[in-house]
């Protein structure tokens, strides 16, 4: 599709909404900046999309003569692809393109693009670190925090960009064609955009939709989704496994990674040379040698890098031990799987923060999860009182409702002696009482520096 001369409507001016609009404006279209908030300032705006003069902003509602004018329209990931506002433009024929779709109209070189419903942060950080370390253009975007399309028109032929894609972002995807893509796992979440856990996979599946048999897809053999998908998937599926050997791919055996290739097995390493805890993590290595190996990396590099990478911030990170109690943050436990990791992870007596905002997920697993090592559960936010009602049920009996999170944050430090563990990992997403679940995070982890100050 031409863009030059194009009216083209951004809607959201969160990050995507901003590199979208740029990249459009240094294209030569005329993009207009929407953003159904009419409180935000357009000056900073302004300055936000920097040196692009032929982007014009408006903000609440787009007045129904300007409509008439727009010819696409690119969305943000936050944005709902059912809004009520989009609906004008679909019946009126008007395409509607994700921002990751954008970014890769303009792209060049190979994708990796990788998500899952977790393990999507750490596995992209790490792949991205093995890619640099072999090749010589190489871009980390995506959900992770970087838009796609602030670097889509630097890449080069020879560029490797390396994705993390949400299923909001694959739900406006068109032509976008990963060369490796990989689906980590998947289990309920977002069900209050995507509605139905069909819908959900589905949606997650979409990352291969264009793929070929040229193409790699990496799954996971131990989730009943992804290797479902293996058989219907269009391009060829490489497994991994934590739990059983398999003829091609990459499975543990005991502490041991092990490479198979048409049942040729080679030792890869032993999971103590990692510097990340919890089976999750050795998942996420496993995941992402397989995609580093489709993209014809040496192992003795993939390798290399695993063992000199550290954890992702936010992802059962070890902050600190005060007063003989370990502090760790899992601010990126946003749903009940991801927290499922966070507790498992977990080998000593727990105080737990949990709750926040309310997708609408179950917790029974979760809590089931706990395994007699929470010694006091702290829950916060929108869901702290369904939490509370399910942790009750599951037998689960020191729970206390916190108004702040500082309060929660007071209340583990007077309920941990030493030789306990203190673990944010809320199961929920931090909506409502923070931006994002970095800026939580990184509250919990001022917090543990403020003790015994
Ligand atoms: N807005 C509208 N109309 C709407 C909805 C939103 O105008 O109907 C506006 C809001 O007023 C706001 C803007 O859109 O000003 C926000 O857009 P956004 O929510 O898409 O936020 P971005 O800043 O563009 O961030 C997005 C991702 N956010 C979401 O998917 C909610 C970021 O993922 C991502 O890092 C970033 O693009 C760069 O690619 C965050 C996330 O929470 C981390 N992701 C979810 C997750 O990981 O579980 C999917």
């Amino acid at each position: 599709m031409e863009l030059k001369g194009q009216k083209v409507l951004v809607v959201g001016s969160g990050k995507s909404g901003i590199g979208a609009a740029r990249l459009l404006g240094k294209a030569g279209a005329l993009p207009i900046l929407f953003d159904s908030n009419d409180r935000l300032n357009k000056e900073e705006l302004s300055e936000k999309t920097g040196a692009v003069p032929e982007i014009e902003i408006i903000l609440g509602e787009v007045p129904d003569e300007r409509k008439k004018e727009i010819t696409l329209v690119v969305i943000s990931p936050g944005v709902p692809v059912d809004s009520p506002m989009l609906e004008e433009y679909r019946q009126r024929g008007i395409p509607i393109w994700g921002e990751i779709e954008l970014a890769y109209a303009f792209s060049r070189g190979r994708v990796v693009a990788i998500t899952g419903t977790n393990g999507k942060t750490t596995t992209t950080t790490l792949v991205g670190q093995i890619m640099n370390a072999y090749y010589q253009s190489v871009y980390v975007v995506g959900n992770i925090g970087n838009p796609y399309t602030d670097v889509a028109l630097e890449t080069k032929p020879e560029t490797v960009v390396v994705a993390e894609i949400s299923s909001f972002q694959l739900e406006t995807i068109h032509t976008f064609k990963p060369a490796v893509s990989a689906i980590l796992n998947i289990t309920p979440d977002h069900l209050n955009r995507h509605h139905t856990m069909e819908c959900y996979v589905e949606t997650k599946e979409a990352i291969a939709e264009n793929q070929t048999k040229e193409d790699t897809c990496v799954l996971n053999y131990e989730d009943a989704y992804t290797r479902d998908f293996g058989s219907r998937c269009p391009a060829k599926a490489v497994f991994f496994s934590s739990k059983r050997k398999l003829e091609n791919g990459i499975y543990l055996d005991g502490e041991e990674i092990i490479l198979s290739e048409n049942g040729k097995e080679q030792h890869l390493m032993n999971i103590h040379e990692m510097n990340l805890v919890g089976m999750c993590n050795v998942e996420n290595v496993m995941a992402a040698i397989a995609i580093s190996r489709a993209m014809e990396v040496p192992i003795d590099i993939i390798l290399n890098t695993v063992r000199q990478f550290k954890a992702v911030e936010h992802r059962i990170e070890f902050v600190a031990t005060k007063n003989g109690v370990d502090y760790y943050n899992d601010s990126k436990g946003t749903n009940p799987d991801a927290a499922i990791q966070g507790i498992r992870a977990m080998s000593k007596p727990t105080i737990l923060i949990g709750g926040g905002y309310d997708k609408q997920s179950e917790y029974d697993e979760w809590i089931e999860a706990f395994d007699g090592k929470v010694k006091a559960f702290v829950l916060i936010g929108q869901t702290r009182e369904k939490i509370a009602e399910c942790a009750r049920k599951h037998g689960v009996t020191n729970i206390i409702l916190a108004d702040t999170f500082e309060e929660a944050f007071d209340i583990c430090v007077k309920q941990a002696a030493p030789g306990d563990a203190v673990l944010l990992s809320p199961a929920c997403a931090s909506w409502g009482m923070f931006p994002n679940y970095e800026v939580r995070g990184k509250m919990f982890k001022e917090f543990v520096e403020k003790i015994g100050v």
